[in-house]
């Protein structure tokens, strides 16, 4: 790969934009550090994954697979992986070869001659086992198989991003004002635990009710999107004792209206909440007990 060794020959540092960061009123996820040096926010994930999992993760949280793009960004990188102990795995980068064999592209769409890298070893590019460039903590990179797990950072580069009351940039949160929450219907169908991890994801959670103003919303947004269809609530059973995600009792959450029967733990593997019609008994309420693996849509929730 001498092409390779040209670009160490011929790589200069781009430069560092200047940031104000945080400063400026802008904002992302509470779960993101704002870093001067890399112009934007990170967030370091430990726990390793698959290349392709990895940039989905990120790209579900808003943001994407970091690159060291440029000196700041490589820097802070580093430092990140000072701080967590990082030293023996590398990390994965959002530079890889996704598209065609060879081409490495970070997920922005730089390519790998205008990052300045200093390999560890010359990339072995492999047509059968495609290889993403991972980072080490000495700040050198390296090729390794993208489907090998490793750690990986999450980056938001700062820029005009209008955080909507909710704290999310996911234009498809919605503001209720009735009761102070965004919520967002799903694309796909899911199981309970599946529905459960996707809004995490999000820094969200299964639509939680409330109270019974909360229920019409929900009812009304269920009945509007996905018409008589179930969908995944956030509740779920334990030795039949109903807790919601955020680890509350239904009283206590201000909601435990039933439909009429309910919960009737059919067949005996009904242990996940769903919210269902309620058309026959305008006074019966949304709540069902059904078996955790069906495959149903789901409303996320965040609390402004
Ligand atoms: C390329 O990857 C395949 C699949 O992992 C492996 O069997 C093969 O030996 C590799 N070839 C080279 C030249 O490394
Ligand atoms: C950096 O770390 C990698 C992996 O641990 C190692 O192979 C390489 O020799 C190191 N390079 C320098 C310049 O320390
Ligand atoms: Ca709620
Ligand atoms: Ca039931």
């Amino acid at each position: 790969m001498s092409v390779l060794v040209l670009f160490l020959a011929i790589c200069t540092w781009t430069a560092n934009a200047a940031s104000t960061g945080a400063s400026d009123g802008l904002l992302f996820r509470p779960d993101y550090t704002f870093d001067n040096e890399a112009g934007g926010w990170l967030k370091f994930h430990p726990i390793p994954k698959q290349w392709r999992q990895a940039a989905l993760r990120c790209h579900h949280e808003g943001a994407i697979l970091a690159s060291p793009l440029n000196e700041g960004l490589s820097r802070a990188l580093g430092a990140i992986m000072e701080v967590h102990g990082v030293t023996t795995s590398p990390v994965f980068t959002g530079t890889a070869a996704i598209y065609t064999s060879g081409e490495f592209q970070s997920m922005e769409g730089v390519p790998i001659s205008n990052m300045c890298l200093t390999w560890s070893a010359e990339p072995n590019i492999n047509d059968s086992n495609p290889s993403c460039i991972a980072m080490n903590a000495n700040g050198t990179v390296t090729a390794v198989p993208c489907l090998d797990h490793h750690p990986f950072f999450c980056y938001r580069k700062k820029g005009v991003s209008v955080l909507n009351k909710c704290g999310t940039v996911d234009p498809e949160y919605v503001f209720n004002s009735k009761t102070g929450s965004c919520y967002k219907t799903s694309k796909v169908g899911l199981i309970w635990k599946d529905a459960y991890t996707s809004c995490a994801t999000d820094g969200a959670h299964l639509a939680v009710i409330n109270s019974e103003e909360e229920a019409q919303i929900l009812s009304d947004l269920r009945r509007k999107t996905f018409e008589k269809e179930t969908v995944h609530a956030g509740i779920r059973s334990w030795n039949r004792e109903w807790i919601t995600v955020q680890g509350q009792s239904l009283k206590e959450a201000g909601y435990a209206h039933w439909r009429n029967g309910e919960p009737n733990n059919a067949g005996g593997v009904e242990d996940c909440g769903s919210m269902v019609e309620n058309d026959k008994d305008p006074e019966a309420g949304i709540l069902n007990d059904v078996p955790c693996d069906g495959l149903k849509h789901y409303i996320c929730e965040i609390e402004a």
